[in-house]
């Protein structure tokens, strides 16, 4: 039987691609704010609904690269129930990470949680938009404003996704996706600063090309995280389908919710109606007493059977070497996550994912 992974990535049409690249040979300019990068930028913040972006070579850069962009320091409080390049972008910055609990419903950082974590040293919070959900904004704008702390967003899931028409990327100070392979939006490996204002956008794009902002001047201690004109052309090519393949997922999440509903011992993830979802996971929680198997039986079962779930986020960023020691990573102090992280599978959601497929995945999935 065929296998079947969390995902697949949708690429362009070849011919077409092929077309940018004769034109990229032709031009020999391949990087460095090129043609197809400034075309692209354009048209995507126009796509997303956004003023200021500024494209990069991966996600975990652009992370980086936030923080530099804000000049965070010290502490920074943010979800242990994410993928590690969340807390290794504030490794790399030399930031503590401070881990506070998330909630349980869309597995987002836990607001009423924030207040108590803040210390004197504290700069700034890095929530993350978990399977595309909005974190609740207007409660972390506010503990933001009260404290004087910056919010950047990891929004590496979050491409499209639109709460009463205006796009989620427009939270916080910074906004930071991901256009890896994996996600519902790729350029193979990618990545993407949102910002407010001009002055800021200037700043990020110096930062991502070592700190030039002249041929002789170096403002600061940048760093080479650009997209290079390849990438920028395959970009362009993926705007033309996007609509189509956020439909695709749609329908699929539909089925499987249709088909899911109602089996005990399995949550699935609140639907929120008021939100135009992107279907980047289609998680699903089992409790193990409900249910009659604990959701490693379910994970090994389906892998068996050649499905390919992901137990996405487990384990725990607080449960990894570098981080397991600090006093905010104690288990006692993360128990929804840490719940959460055993209960979790993100079953394969995709475009070119067959209505018969989902059926297959589904079968296995009672006990
Ligand atoms: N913040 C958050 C919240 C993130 O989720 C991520 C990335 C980042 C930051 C960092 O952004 P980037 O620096 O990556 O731009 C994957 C991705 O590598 C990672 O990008 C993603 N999050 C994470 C959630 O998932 P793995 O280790 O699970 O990937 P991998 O290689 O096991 O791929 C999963 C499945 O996808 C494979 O089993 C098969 C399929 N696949 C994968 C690739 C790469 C394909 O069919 N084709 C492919 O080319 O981390």
């Amino acid at each position: 039987m065929e296998k079947i992974f969390v995902t697949q990535p949708v690429l362009p049409d070849l011919d077409e691609f092929v077309e940018s690249l004769k034109d990229i040979w032709n031009r020999k300019w391949l990087t460095n704010n090129g043609k197809y990068h400034r075309e692209f930028e354009k048209a995507l913040a126009d796509y997303l609904g956004v003023p200021y972006i500024s494209l990069f070579s991966n996600g975990t850069l652009a992370l980086i690269s936030a923080l530099q962009v804000m000049n965070i320091t010290g502490e920074v409080i943010t979800t242990p129930y994410s993928f590690v390049a969340t807390t290794h972008a504030l490794w790399w910055n030399n930031i503590k990470p401070v881990f506070v609990d998330i909630e349980p419903e869309y597995c987002n950082l836990d607001p009423a949680k924030i207040e108590a974590a803040i210390t004197p040293q504290t700069t700034a919070i890095l929530p993350v938009h978990v399977y595309g959900n909005p974190c609740d904004d207007r409660a972390i704008q506010d503990i933001a404003d009260r404290y004087g702390l910056k919010v950047i967003y990891d929004a590496a899931h979050a491409f499209g996704v639109k709460q009463n028409e205006k796009s989620i990327l427009n939270f916080g100070d910074l906004s930071v996706l991901s256009f890896h392979a994996t996600k519902v939006f790729n350029t193979i490996e990618g990545g993407a600063i949102v910002c407010h204002d001009e002055k800021t956008k200037k700043r990020i794009d110096y930062l991502k090309n070592f700190g030039f902002a002249g041929e002789t001047e170096v403002i600061a201690p940048g760093i080479n995280a650009k997209m290079n004109e390849i990438q920028a052309a395959y970009g362009m090519l993926q705007l033309k389908t996007i609509e189509e393949n956020i439909e695709a997922r749609k329908e699929i999440a539909r089925i499987y919710r249709k088909k899911l509903e109602g089996i005990r011992g399995l949550r699935l993830a609140t639907y929120n109606e008021s939100l135009q979802y992107n279907n980047a996971y289609f998680p699903i929680f089992v409790d193990e007493k409900e249910f009659g198997a604990t959701r490693d039986d379910l994970y090994y079962k389906l892998k068996a059977n050649n499905i390919f779930g992901r137990r996405y986020f487990y384990p725990l960023i607080s449960q990894f070497p570098t981080y397991r020691g600090l006093d905010s990573a104690k288990p006692e102090k993360l128990k929804v996550a840490a719940k959460i992280a055993e209960e979790v599978i993100c079953l394969p959601i995709y475009p070119d994912l067959e209505e018969d497929d989902v059926n297959r995945i589904c079968s296995y999935l009672k006990i």
